[in-house]
């Protein structure tokens, strides 16, 4: 059983595309799919009824990281394998999930800070004031919190950083435009937006445009995101958004690793961290996107 967060975002959607495609009954699979719209209840429900129907495994994408003793507690009395993917749970006994694969989203966070602070230097700008708008993920959500953590201690290496405002986008493009939109109405001297994922990114870039003003290497407003999908390759390359910093969705892959070396009665590393890089508009962007998955 696989719970999913949701549909909310490319990556989300790439992410369930790696699953659906990995575990197939050619694979040794019969894979039962619940997409929760975003809603931890939702997940709770799919958890228990996968419970019901007595799975092999239970496979989470954790829409937020609190909130998951009591269900894990019944998955485990169940002997029921659960293993984390994509986002993490905070839990007190770490007995209570097999293993976690994901995103290092501080990491990311750092990265997205240092292409920022080299991105300034090279213009000469190391020593002005810039001020900052952050659209946060989902509040909870690891994804969210590691960036933000991340990007925040390099916000304490550099004083001259202003963070005017942070808010949740939902990391949907609908409420990253909607909250663009506000920050634009509040702060006339927006010089940088960080979008914790592509999709409010592209809703920061479509009301930056509709305020009459400019973004991207060539704008007034740096553009700095997270995800690195497809479609954000698209707006670098057409000079709206600065910076990519990538999270790969393809977990299908590695989480079938893990049940089949689980099956094999072998260990598994309990937090297996995918590789991931940043995207640029110094990079030759278009030969890069035609190797990629997603
Ligand atoms: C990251 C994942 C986040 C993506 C968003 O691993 O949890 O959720 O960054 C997605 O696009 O909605």
């Amino acid at each position: 059983g696989y719970a999913q967060v949701g549909a909310e975002s490319d990556w989300r959607t790439a992410n369930t595309k790696s699953f659906k495609s990995t575990f197939t009954e050619e694979n040794g699979y019969k894979l039962i799919f619940d997409d929760a719209q975003q809603k931890q209840e939702n997940q709770i429900k799919a958890i228990r009824s996968f419970i019901q129907q007595d799975v092999d495994y239970i496979v989470v994408a954790p829409v937020v990281e609190t909130g998951w003793e009591t269900v894990l507690k019944e998955a485990k009395d169940a002997g029921i394998p659960v293993i984390l993917s994509d986002r993490q749970m905070k839990l007190s006994d770490d007995s209570l999930y097999t293993c976690w694969v994901g995103g290092n989203f501080i990491k990311e966070g750092h990265d997205a800070g240092d292409w920022l602070a080299a991105y300034l230097k090279k213009q000469g700008r190391e020593n002005d004031d810039i001020n900052i708008v952050t659209l946060q993920g989902t509040i909870g959500a690891s994804a969210q919190v590691g960036r933000t953590e991340g990007f925040g201690d390099k916000l304490k290496e550099h004083p001259k950083w202003h963070m005017l405002a942070t808010q949740t986008g939902e990391f949907t493009q609908a409420k990253g435009q909607e909250v663009m939109e506000s920050f634009l109405k509040s702060y006339p001297d927006i010089d940088v937006v960080v979008a914790e994922n592509d999709n409010m990114a592209f809703g920061a870039i479509d009301a930056i445009k509709a305020a009459g003003k400019t973004c991207g290497p060539n704008g007034d407003i740096i553009i700095i995101s997270f995800d690195a999908v497809a479609a954000a390759f698209d707006a670098m390359m057409a000079g709206d958004m600065n910076c990519s910093v990538e999270c790969n969705p393809l977990h299908g892959p590695r989480v079938d690793a893990i049940i089949k070396k689980l099956q094999a009665g072998e260990k598994v590393n309990k937090i297996q961290y995918v590789d991931e890089k940043l995207f640029d508009t110094t990079m030759d962007l278009k030969a890069i996107k035609a190797t990629r998955l997603y």
